[in-house]
């Protein structure tokens, strides 16, 4: 057959790039791919001296992909999760771990905030002092992940009722 038709033609050619395909799939990613995209801005972690505590910033991913932080911890708290802030079944704001953790979209950013996604410190080994500061480390998908350093500050909201076991 001298003339392929539209549809063999579509065929040779996926087939010709599957090579490729399957040799980018079978390449370990990069490391620190994820974590070299993002960057993090105006970060903070509420002011607690026992307990919980909330931890705040701006995540901006500057690569052209997006990116998925899975985990976190901090050296102030014996478990850090990632939160999301949504109404209960009566309309009250409850906080509880997001599935699938945080994306922040290529290009984009993602503000922790009061009263939206935020980190959760959980068993806090000391007080965390007004002024200052505690290290995050921040585990994407990809397995990189960034460590920032957060001034600890003073305040009064983001007392949103804990729901634990969503999602488990
Ligand atoms: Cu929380």
């Amino acid at each position: 057959m001298a003339v392929l038709s539209p549809r063999a033609r579509r065929l040779v050619t996926a087939s010709a790039f599957l090579p490729l395909v399957l040799a980018g799939c079978s390449t370990p990613a990069a490391p620190g791919r994820s974590a070299d995209a993002v960057t993090v801005g105006d970060q903070w972690v509420k002011a607690a001296d026992s307990g919980m505590s909330a931890g705040f910033g701006e995540l901006r991913n500057t690569g052209a992909e997006a990116v998925t932080v899975v985990a976190a911890s901090s050296p102030a708290a014996g478990r850090l999760e990632l939160h999301e802030v949504v109404p209960d079944a009566e309309g009250a704001m409850i906080m509880r771990p997001k599935d699938g953790g945080f994306t922040i979209p290529a290009g984009g950013a993602l503000t922790l905030r009061p009263g939206g996604d935020h980190l959760m410190f959980m068993e806090l080994g000391a007080p965390l002092r007004t002024g200052s500061t505690t290290e995050v480390v921040l585990t994407f998908a990809d397995g990189s992940s960034t460590t920032f350093s957060a001034q600890v500050r003073d305040f009064a909201g983001a007392q949103e009722e804990y729901a634990p076991g969503h999602g488990a």
